[in-house]
């Protein structure tokens, strides 16, 4: 049986927990937390999570999971079917990854964790950040999914990619990404009710109220 490593808290794993859920494959949650021991390297080499376990070894990044999930042809497909369709749904998880997802980590600080970085630091990931949400804008569908009429790979990073940098903006620079973006926001209220999204979020509030 596949074996994921990661924990609640932590929106990537969340990514591919909603993957295997959706796609109905078996698996085994192994709650680890991010590991630098050379073991811990040997299985995810950036000492990162998640990373998942198969039979004939380890893989680590996100997107590479999602890719092998996809390839191994069991339960339904996350990618629209149509070819470039599926160029376009991997080439809006890269905006949401590279333009928002990434940005947003330097505001983290300031957002969540009770620190200050620099004025400079936070004037530079606001105009980032504008760029790779216009980016987004001019590539999503929403119809009613981010890349189309099937639920995708895409819409599970919009849904834990582009919310957590929009709770990011709001905190930090009183910036209401999400009321300026009402068809994400009706988005994520729709996946929100999916059964797999109720399994992960209510994972991920609880492991967030135990600390
Ligand atoms: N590019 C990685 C990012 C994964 C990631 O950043 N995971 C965080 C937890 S959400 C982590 O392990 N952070 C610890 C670290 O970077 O050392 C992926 O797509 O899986």
């Amino acid at each position: 049986m596949l074996k994921l490593y990661g924990f609640p808290i932590s929106n990537y794993t969340n990514i591919v927990a909603l993957a295997l859920l959706e796609k109905g494959i078996e698996f085994e949650y192994v709650l680890t937390r991010p590991g630098k021991n050379p073991d811990y390297l040997n299985k995810s080499p950036m000492g990162k999570v998640p990373f998942l376990e198969t039979e004939q070894g380890y893989l680590s990044e996100t997107q590479v999971i999602l890719e092998y999930l996809e390839e191994t042809g069991k339960g339904p497909s996350l990618y629209p079917a149509d070819v470039f369709a599926r160029a376009k749904a991997r080439e809006l998880i890269r905006q949401m990854e590279l333009y928002i997802e990434l940005p947003a980590r330097r505001i983290y600080p300031d957002a969540f964790f009770g620190g200050e970085t620099s004025e400079k630091n936070r004037t530079a990931v606001r105009s980032l950040l504008e760029k790779g949400f216009a980016s987004v804008k001019s590539l999503a569908q929403f119809s009613p999914y981010i890349a189309g009429s099937q639920l995708s790979y895409a819409d599970f990073y919009a849904y834990f990619a582009l919310g957590l940098a929009t709770r990011a903006a709001k905190i930090v620079y009183s910036w209401h990404a999400l009321d300026e973006f009402p068809e994400l926001k009706t988005l994520l209220s729709i996946l929100a009710e999916r059964e797999s999204f109720q399994k992960v979020i209510a994972d991920q509030k609880a492991a967030m109220a135990a600390g």
